[in-house]
């Protein structure tokens, strides 16, 4: 009888955590400057599921970004470098995923406008499971103790045109 008990509570406590799926912290993205085309989206994201789940995409506006790309950092030989993570961001079931400077983030790729200090706009976050959540991103200043410059330097973007050497045309 008490097992009964235990499993009918079992069952609607899961119930409940189902429905609430992944709850997620305040959004916001940090400030960019006039000409630079990527910046970065940081958010805390609960799974409140009995499941793992995987965040794989995220959209906005248009008239905000050309695409979305989902990033994280590497350390390469000293050096912080940024990395398209192709099969997601993983949200392991009862844990909060953190997308936070230095780590995983929603890279904004061909940004429309500048990013200015105040500016919110909305961002829908798609997960493996096939739901979707929209937060409010909210552009504000980070208090930037580590100097690390995110947003310069992306990678794939390094054009290095060292090595074509066109000596031997001299035409005289
Ligand atoms: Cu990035």
């Amino acid at each position: 009888m008490k097992k009964i008990a235990l499993a009918l509570s079992a069952a609607l406590l899961c119930q409940m955590a189902m429905a609430k799926g992944i709850q997620t912290g305040a959004a916001y993205a940090r400030p960019t400057v006039e000409g630079q085309s990527a910046g970065g989206v940081f958010v805390n994201l609960k799974n409140t599921d009995k499941k793992d789940n995987v965040l794989v995409g995220a959209s906005v506006q248009p008239s905000i970004a050309g695409s979305t790309e989902l990033h994280t950092h590497i350390n390469e030989n000293g050096v912080m470098k940024m990395r398209e993570v192709k099969d997601g961001i993983p949200l392991p079931a009862g844990k909060t995923q953190k997308l936070e400077p230095g780590g995983y983030h929603v890279m904004l790729m061909d940004l429309k406008q500048p990013l200015t200090v105040g500016k919110t706009f909305p961002l829908t976050l798609k997960f493996k499971d096939g739901s979707s959540k929209q937060v409010t991103v909210r552009v504000r200043k980070m208090q930037d103790t580590m100097k690390h410059d995110h947003g310069h330097d992306h990678g794939g973007h390094d054009h290095n045109h060292g090595g074509h050497d066109h000596g031997g045309h001299d035409h005289h």
